[in-house]
């Protein structure tokens, strides 16, 4: 992809940091196409006739990482389907794409993968809250998220590779764009949508 073309913007953050519900907030606000890897890891997942199917399964509730040839596959294809999306569409005046990749790169080789196979990244958005804070969302919302991964066991286990790997690659690609996570959803919010304002405006 054309980084003149499409906009990329990474959204990292601990597991239960809100990366999720902040995608949502922005997508409603900016016309952003909103990719969680997690998300389309869990479809590749239960598709039928999947061959990642067991692994996918497996290094979800181990807290492990799925090989990246899988995930960068899938992303590359579902922003290829939502360009081809947008150009069908009648509204569509030839403006970027824009692309918010939520949980996405998890390790400091998928990142460099991305960045030279599919696109560069316009910024990184880190949520950064406690461990605390993020246990006990994730915590409540496993009581009704259905998530094979959100019970004390794995969310331990998604921790620590959230600390050994996610860690390295937040300290080099998010130095604009840490917002604190702890407080209310709109005040999240609010911070977040400045942030991409500045994007817009070519400010990184
Ligand atoms: N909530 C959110 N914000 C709140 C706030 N400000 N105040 C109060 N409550 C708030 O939020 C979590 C919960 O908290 C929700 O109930 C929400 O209402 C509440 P959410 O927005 O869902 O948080 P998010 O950061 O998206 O948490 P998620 O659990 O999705 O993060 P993970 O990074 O753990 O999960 P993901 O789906 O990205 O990945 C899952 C697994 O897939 C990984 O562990 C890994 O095994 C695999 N994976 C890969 O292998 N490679 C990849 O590239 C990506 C994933
Ligand atoms: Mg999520």
């Amino acid at each position: 992809f054309d980084h003149s073309k499409v906009i990329v913007i990474y959204v990292l953050g601990g597991p239960g940091a809100g990366k999720g519900t902040q995608c949502a907030r922005l997508v409603e606000d900016f016309d952003f196409c909103h990719l969680s890897a997690g998300d389309l890891l869990r479809a590749e997942q239960n598709r039928e006739g999947s061959e990642f199917g067991n692994l996918i399964r497996t290094c979800i509730r181990e807290g492990t990482i799925v090989p990246m040839e899988v995930t960068i596959r899938l992303l590359e294809n579902a922003m290829t389907a939502a360009l081809e999306e947008r150009k069908a569409r009648k509204n569509w005046e030839n403006g970027a794409g824009r692309f918010l990749i939520d949980g996405f790169p998890r390790k400091m080789d998928q990142a460099i993968a991305f960045d030279e196979q599919v696109c560069l990244s316009s910024v990184t958005i880190y949520y950064s809250t406690t461990e605390e804070v993020m246990e006990k969302r994730l915590l409540e919302r496993g009581k009704t998220s259905g998530r094979e991964d959100d019970n004390i066991e794995s969310i331990k286990k998604r921790f620590r590779t959230y600390h050994n790997d996610t860690m390295p690659v937040i300290e080099y690609y998010a130095q604009q764009g840490k917002i604190d996570s702890s407080k209310s959803i709109d005040e999240v919010h609010k911070v977040s949508s400045a942030v991409v304002n500045d994007v817009f405006e070519g400010k990184y």
